[in-house]
């Protein structure tokens, strides 16, 4: 079972419940605003007073898994270096409260020989998710609530807003992976990372269903990010990237003709009843090494390349956005049109 897929939080009016003697009163959610600099503070805590295994990564024993793992400084590591000397960090903007940003941390351990995923891509990737227990005791100051050891692949449209923003600081492998006779599947020179995500780009008061976490948690994922492709949720030959109309780098909040689904996830944009894939035309174009690049007319925009190492060929993805009334606006974006 992977929480990951549960859908991010999007809602102004969650309430949480509390039982009282003769039934339930409805508790208001927390502030996001006011929630944010509380979550900072805890996650800050935490970077200052734990490290991660960089000795392993910078010199790294047989058999290392390249696997990030934390400990507290205190005893026989006391001289660590802080995790706090080891991040970065990059604003990003709260889903639900315009304005309101967070201080997201991150940590490269390996940065990967391949490429960055794009916000919307479909990411394979190993993973452990924890969450920060407040109520702690030294041994549980972390607590593990999901992990996937084998390779998966996720919508990066579908996970929590926090480790979509995080998962994208990272590479993936420049090469194919490799398949062991049994299947498996493994890859070289991927990327290593971890995110702290502050609850409000978590679950805040929506953790799934069944799972241990608290409202409120702030969550730590590492990760082995080995592959991506590029996303397209609704199917409609778009690329996810694409349907970014106001390049904002968000999915959620672009949604044409206003019926509550973003464009990303809408199969017919303009809600004129015609699918967007009947609106735009789709074509490919093939090429091996050696040959000249195709082209294309002006109208037709490269959406998706991919080299196939065993034919050695290349295949590109154009899109052309028709404009039967010639208004400036193409068809598939167009409800008259
Ligand atoms: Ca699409
Ligand atoms: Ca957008
Ligand atoms: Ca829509
Ligand atoms: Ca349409």
């Amino acid at each position: 079972m992977n929480h990951l897929v549960s859908l991010a939080l999007i809602g102004l009016t969650l309430v949480s419940c509390k039982k009282e003697d003769d039934g339930f009163t409805f508790v208001p959610a927390r502030d996001r605003a006011e929630e944010a600099p509380v979550s900072t503070q805890i996650i800050e805590d935490y970077l200052n007073t734990h490290f991660y295994n960089y000795e392993e990564f910078q010199n790294p024993p047989a058999n290392f898994d390249f696997k990030i793992r934390f400990d507290t400084i205190a005893g026989e590591f006391a001289d660590k270096i802080p995790l706090i000397d080891q991040v970065n960090f990059k604003m990003v903007p709260d889903r639900v409260t315009e304005g309101l940003e967070y201080k997201l941390y991150y940590l490269q351990a390996l940065e990967g020989g391949g490429e960055h995923p794009l916000f919307p891509d479909v990411a394979t990737l190993s993973y452990e998710g924890t969450f920060l227990n407040t109520e702690f005791t030294a041994s549980e100051y972390t607590k593990l609530f999901d992990s996937a050891i084998t390779p998966v692949s996720f919508q990066l449209t579908s996970v929590v807003n926090g480790f979509q923003d995080g998962v994208i600081t990272a590479k993936t492998s420049p090469l194919p992976a490799i398949e062991a006779p049994d299947g498996s599947l493994s890859f070289e020179d991927y990327g290593v990372g971890a995110v702290f995500i502050p609850s409000g780009l978590g679950y805040y008061v929506s953790p799934p269903n069944g799972s241990v976490i608290p409202f409120y948690a702030q969550l730590i994922f590492t990760f082995q990010l080995y592959a991506s492709r590029v996303g397209d949720q609704d199917e409609d030959g778009i690329p996810s990237i694409y349907e970014d109309l106001n390049m904002n780098q968000l999915e959620e909040d672009d949604d044409t003709d206003g019926d509550g689904l973003p464009n990303f996830f809408d199969s017919d944009d303009d809600g004129d009843g015609r699918p967007t894939s009947e609106e735009i035309i789709a074509r490919t174009y093939v090429f091996l090494d050696g040959e000249p690049e195709p082209t294309w007319p002006v109208t037709e925009t490269e959406v998706k390349r991919l080299y196939d190492a065993l034919t050695m060929s290349t295949t590109i993805y154009t899109i052309e956005y028709t404009d039967e009334d010639n208004d400036g606006t193409p068809d598939y974006l167009d409800a008259d049109s």
